[in-house]
């Protein structure tokens, strides 16, 4: 950690934390130390003796030895939606498989039907309640995905909820459009004309609005085929839309080399993924996403190429996935367990999953993810000696205080 004289009238003096600036790839922990913010950004950090007493400090947080982490980053979430989808868990249970019962009209459709009927006061209730949730447990920047409206409107709409959720609360949201996540039953059978519909309407009025922060897609036997993807990358590419993919989740669609062909910020899944697509992710510098909250909730057997992504140094992030269908969660660290147990993955690989990988995944590595100077002051206060902890228990949260932009919030 670098030493660095706190600069002056300083908003908030976080005296007493041992800090992970999860800047370095071993998460190494500091020697007792402060850190100073003002304007919501890190304005200074180093050993508690080289702290200048002269400088005026409007308000104080004694740390008490705790371990100071960036604030958590949820990447990957479709995290506003109506209803749920406990029923399905039921048939599940029963042997029905999770493509089975989309091929049925369940799954994504009929999620598509409760968010389309919800009127976006009560789509954003319900989404609200996994958002405070989300929080409670560190989260500080979530990425929400639209996809459940699959028409203009509804997209729209979602994509607002969203917008509006990151007003209410004190957490940043990013959103990306993900219109092409299933096809709408009004145009079954017809994937290439809702393409159109994406490429010609939806994606450029969300683009008009300034609603999508970037584009996705789900490519896959289920979803939209490569050539599909395709289309809708060039679309986004027009608008000057930063890209992310659902690739290769159920087979290997080649999803992981096309997104690293359009230079996506990140390829997300990744469990049917090849030699070839980790390759073209390294070449260009693409985030690997994990989600092991699907993987545990589908009971996969197939997990994602950890030990050729960490050879080829691809950077790997690790969010919730939070959906209705696939991993109704909203515990990250409780994910960071699972990319460990199930994938595994390493402790520090898991917390650099959520903050430094994760800002990169959405394309805010200048801003956030590590605790450095200029960055902002989006922080966590954990009690616990080693940041190994964190991806350890199971289902804890030991949480003592959560920052957004240098200003603690009641949990
Ligand atoms: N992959 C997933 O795991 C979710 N969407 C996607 O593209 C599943 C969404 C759902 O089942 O509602
Ligand atoms: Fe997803």
């Amino acid at each position: 950690m670098p030493d660095a004289a706190a600069a002056p009238a300083i908003d908030l003096l976080i005296r007493n934390v041992r800090i992970v600036t999860c800047a370095d790839d071993e998460c190494a922990v500091s020697p007792p130390a402060f850190v100073a913010i003002a304007h919501g950004l890190i304005a200074g950090m180093g050993p508690i003796g080289a702290l200048d007493p002269g400088v005026p400090v409007r308000a104080e947080l004694d740390g008490d030895g705790a371990l100071l982490t960036p604030g958590l980053i949820d990447c990957h979430t479709h995290l506003v939606y109506a209803g749920n989808r406990a029923h399905e868990f039921e048939m599940r249970l029963q042997g029905a498989s999770y493509e089975a019962i989309a091929r049925a009209g369940g799954g994504i459709a009929a999620t598509v039907r409760s968010t389309r009927e919800a009127n976006p006061i009560d789509l954003q209730a319900q989404s609200a309640r996994r958002l405070k949730s989300l929080m409670r447990h560190g989260v500080t920047t979530v990425e929400i995905k639209s996809g459940y409206g699959l028409s203009q409107r509804s997209e729209l709409k979602m994509l607002q909820v969203a917008r509006a959720l990151g007003e209410q609360f004190p957490i940043d949201v990013r959103t990306t459009l993900l219109a092409a996540h299933a096809v709408p039953p009004e145009f079954a059978g017809r994937a290439d004309a809702y393409v159109d519909e994406i490429v010609e309407h939806i994606l450029p009025e969300a683009a008009r609005l300034q609603l999508a922060d970037a584009v996705d897609a789900y490519c896959e036997h289920i979803a939209f085929t490569p050539a599909q993807t395709r289309r809708v990358f060039e679309a986004a590419r027009r608008h000057a839309l930063p890209l992310k993919l659902h690739a290769d989740q159920l087979s290997n669609q080649g999803g992981a080399a096309l997104a690293a062909e359009f230079g996506a910020l990140s390829a997300d899944h990744l469990e049917h993924a090849d030699a070839a697509g980790v390759r073209a992710l390294a070449r260009s510098g693409t985030v690997a996403v994990m989600l092991p909250g699907a993987y545990y909730f589908l009971r996969d057997t197939q997990p994602p190429p950890i030990a050729l992504l960490r050879a080829h140094g691809v950077p790997m992030a690790v969010a919730t996935d939070c959906n209705p269908g696939t991993s109704p969660g909203t515990h990250l660290p409780l994910m960071m367990n699972m990319a460990c147990t199930l994938l595994r993955m390493t402790p520090a690989e898991a917390l650099l999953g959520v903050t430094r990988h994760a800002a990169q995944a959405l394309g805010l590595a200048a801003s956030r993810g590590s605790i450095a100077l200029g960055k902002r002051a989006d922080l966590c206060l954990w009690d616990i000696d080693h940041p190994a902890e964190l991806s350890y228990a199971i289902g804890a949260t030991p949480l003592r205080a959560r920052l957004q932009g240098g200003v603690e919030h009641p949990l």
